[in-house]
């Protein structure tokens, strides 16, 4: 059961019904952008202890991206793409998850990671480490995927698996609105519902796909009524109400493991949010949107939203704020530390890309040894 507060309970089955068999455009939202529940029926029942869990992970992701972005600033990482905003949508759908559930992700939802447990090496990957992604096999998430909905049909290959071996787990996969025009997207979304696949696809439609607006991405009204095509349901959500994401993706993971034979097992949930920052630190979106459209969508942010719910809920309070900032502090100031104490070696650039190095690469992995060599790696910094 799922007792709303208001005692309008409704049993799991209905409440799942109630969810996913909307039409696509009614978008789902138990929080209103003041933390006001507005759909008390779907109000889940979590303790204490989830929600404060849940806005911790959230503050540590904001925090987390700022962090990130400043290393990046000061030459101590690479590239690296911007979460802010998109914190309701990563943390409230993960938390609805099993543990053994696997996760795949595109290359901007470091919330879903946090959710799952952030390892401290997830940092060497934005440095440069190959060790990085590797580390994420551990807590069941799949390596990070540049290339856009290339994820996709290796989900829906995995939870077929899955199935097939008679496993209780359902595969997640976050992509954004920009990938839903790769051919990757409609491929693996048409073999989910052939093979009736238990596969939750998580569509973070954030507004831009870099410089691309929605309404250039697609003429479909939107996102989520491309799973009609598909023959599965397709919901939007408001994507920047944790708790909204919270109860869609729990539905959809159960329809996806308990089929009535009836519906199929895959959804697709089109979360409704925004970029608050750059594309990537390589970005400058002032070039193609206005300030005052992010101004609007910040009238919305998950964070307060969710914090204004928790003090009116009793559940956070002052006191309890400062001590969660207190930890996120300490918590980033080690994991900095631990991922810049790994000494990296230059010459690994060459070694994953090919099983066998061509002869360019060869060239090139010659030439830097010998600059190495010559000069000391000293030479090549540029602040020696
Ligand atoms: C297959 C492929 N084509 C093109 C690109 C270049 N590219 C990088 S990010 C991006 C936009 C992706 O937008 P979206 O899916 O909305 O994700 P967001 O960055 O907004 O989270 C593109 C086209 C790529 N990474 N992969
Ligand atoms: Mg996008």
């Amino acid at each position: 059961m799922y007792p709303g507060s208001n005692g309008r309970a409704m049993s799991g089955d209905a409440l799942e019904r109630d969810l996913l068999d909307r039409e696509p455009n009614d978008r789902i939202r138990v929080l209103d952008p003041d933390g006001t529940v507005v759909a008390p029926e779907l109000e889940p029942a979590l303790e204490a202890e989830t929600l404060r869990s849940m806005y911790r992970d959230m503050r540590f992701s904001r925090r987390f991206d700022e962090r990130m972005i400043s290393l990046q600033r000061q030459g101590r990482l690479g590239t690296y793409s911007s979460l802010a905003g998109q914190e309701g949508s990563q943390i409230g759908s993960t938390y609805a998850l099993a543990d053994d559930d696997v996760l795949s992700y595109q290359y901007r939802e470091h919330g879903a990671v946090v959710a799952r447990g952030l390892p401290w090496e997830y940092l060497l990957y934005w440095m440069g480490h190959e060790d990085g992604n590797a580390a994420l096999a551990e807590i069941d998430v799949f390596p990070l995927n540049i290339s856009i909905a290339a994820h996709l049909p290796h989900i829906v290959g995995w939870s077929w698996a899955a199935k097939l071996n008679g496993d209780d787990r359902v595969g997640v996969a976050h992509f954004g609105d920009g990938s839903t025009s790769e051919g990757d997207f409609h491929e693996a979304l048409n073999v989910a519902g052939v093979f009736d696949t238990p596969t939750v696809f998580v569509c973070n439609n954030n507004q831009w796909a870099i410089s691309v607006p929605r309404e250039r991405q697609t003429a479909s009204a939107t996102i989520a009524q491309k799973a009609t095509a598909y023959g599965f349901a397709g919901v939007q959500v408001d994507g920047m109400d944790p708790l909204a994401t919270y109860v869609v993706t729990k539905a959809a993971r159960e329809k996806a493991l308990e089929s009535d034979g009836e519906r199929l097992r895959p959804t697709l949930i089109e979360a409704v949010q925004y970029r608050y920052g750059a594309h990537t630190t390589a970005d400058d979106p002032d070039v193609y949107r206005d300030e005052e459209e992010v101004e609007a969508w910040r009238e919305k942010d998950p964070i307060d939203r969710f914090e204004a719910y928790l003090r009116n809920e009793g559940v956070l309070d002052d006191d309890r704020i400062e001590a969660i900032e207190d930890e996120i502090e300490e918590t980033l100031a080690t994991l900095v530390d631990r991922a810049e104490n790994v000494a990296g070696d230059p010459g690994e650039m060459f070694e994953y890309a090919y099983a066998e190095p061509t002869p360019r690469l060869e060239d090139q992995r010659d030439y830097l040894a010998d600059l190495r060599d010559r000069h000391g790696d000293g030479a090549l910094l540029e602040d020696e």
